[in-house]
């Protein structure tokens, strides 16, 4: 059976998205596409070909030849479009943040709990990129003693005027506070922020060093610095008794061109990220055939936003903040 996928959301995210359903998602189709901007919708809908635009939201989730939805609208209507897809009984890949605030994070959770399915999964793509895979991989055979810390390096390019000091944390970092809890297995105990001094491109914002205490005694540092302008750069180097591994830093090919010799970077997240991207939509449209969820569930959503918000209360009492939370409920185990 072909799945029928409706695109909530066309802008930069929404559109990449669209872009990989129509070259080909095994099981899977773009049926149609919604944005408050219907010219945006349109110009999607256009360069896919068989693609419908639909008017409102509420429309596309209620629509009978969509069965599952992608929502890449703004953060703040990713909660109750996810909480609508619950009610509806229809899968939804959410980008991240699963949701504005911590609290719908958990109004989210609580609706899944009440379908009693879970339906709702969070688009932290780095779960489905090779290099962490690999990483996950030696660090489950055990070759490498038990893991004592994790440096993170998370630079973009540019970002634009809104990514204020606390969305470097909230919007950018909160990656590797998801992809450290997928390698390492375990939540966040307490977390402390340090900023550096703006860089001279970027005014207003400040660079983040986030030092995160795991409950076992992990030590994880993640930079995060979204003015770097020579390109992205995401790199990380996991720390183990007996070894360590860290992501590689070249992609397979090097060139020599316009005098000068070495390793491409991208420019964003959409081409560093393109394998996992494809693979988290291959793996998510697979799972709505088997009924196994994959990828980060409803629940990672909340603790990567959570452990997000205890970051930003460590900010602004620069002093280290611990971190709670919460019993995870039962639904959600394995
Ligand atoms: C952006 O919103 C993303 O989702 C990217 O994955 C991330 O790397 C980037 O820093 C964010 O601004």
């Amino acid at each position: 059976m072909t799945i029928g996928i409706g695109v909530i959301g066309c802008g930069v995210m929404g559109a990449d998205h669209a872009r990989i359903l129509q070259e080909g998602i095994a099981g899977g189709k773009l049926v149609a596409v919604q944005d408050l901007d219907p010219r945006r919708a349109a110009g999607i809908a256009a360069a896919a070909g068989d693609v419908r635009v639909v008017e409102t939201a509420r429309d596309l989730i209620a629509d009978r030849d969509i069965q599952a939805i992608l929502i890449a609208s703004p953060d703040e209507t990713h909660a109750a479009l996810a909480i609508a897809c619950v009610e509806a009984g229809k899968p939804a890949l959410c980008e991240k943040p699963l949701a504005a605030t911590v609290e719908e994070c958990r109004s989210v959770i609580a609706a899944e709990i009440r379908g009693g399915r879970r339906l709702v999964q969070v688009g932290f793509m780095r779960r489905f990129d090779p290099g962490y895979r690999a990483m996950k991989r030696s660090l489950d055979d055990q070759q490498l003693g038990r893991p004592l810390f994790l440096h993170c390096v998370h630079r973009n390019a540019v970002a634009p005027p809104y990514i204020t000091s606390e969305l470097v944390i909230a919007s950018s970092a909160v990656h590797e506070i998801d992809i450290a809890r997928f390698l390492l297995g375990e939540e966040f105990a307490a977390v402390t922020v340090i900023s550096a001094r703006p860089s001279r491109n970027a005014p207003t914002r400040r660079p983040q060093m986030i030092i995160l205490e795991s409950a076992s005694g992990v030590v994880v540092t993640v930079e995060a610095f979204v003015d770097a302008r020579y390109g992205y750069d995401v790199q990380a180097e996991l720390v183990c008794e007996d070894g360590a591994v860290s992501l590689a830093p070249n992609p397979p090919v090097s060139f020599c061109h316009a005098n000068r010799d070495g390793f491409a970077i991208e420019a964003d997240w959409r081409a560093r990220f393109a394998d996992a991207y494809r693979e988290q939509l291959r793996q998510w449209v697979a799972s709505i055939e088997t009924g196994r969820p994959v990828g980060s569930s409803a629940w990672d959503g909340y603790a990567a936003s959570a452990t997000a918000a205890a970051a930003l209360k460590a900010l602004a009492a620069g002093s280290r903040t611990p971190i709670d939370l919460g019993q995870k409920p039962a639904f959600y185990a394995a």
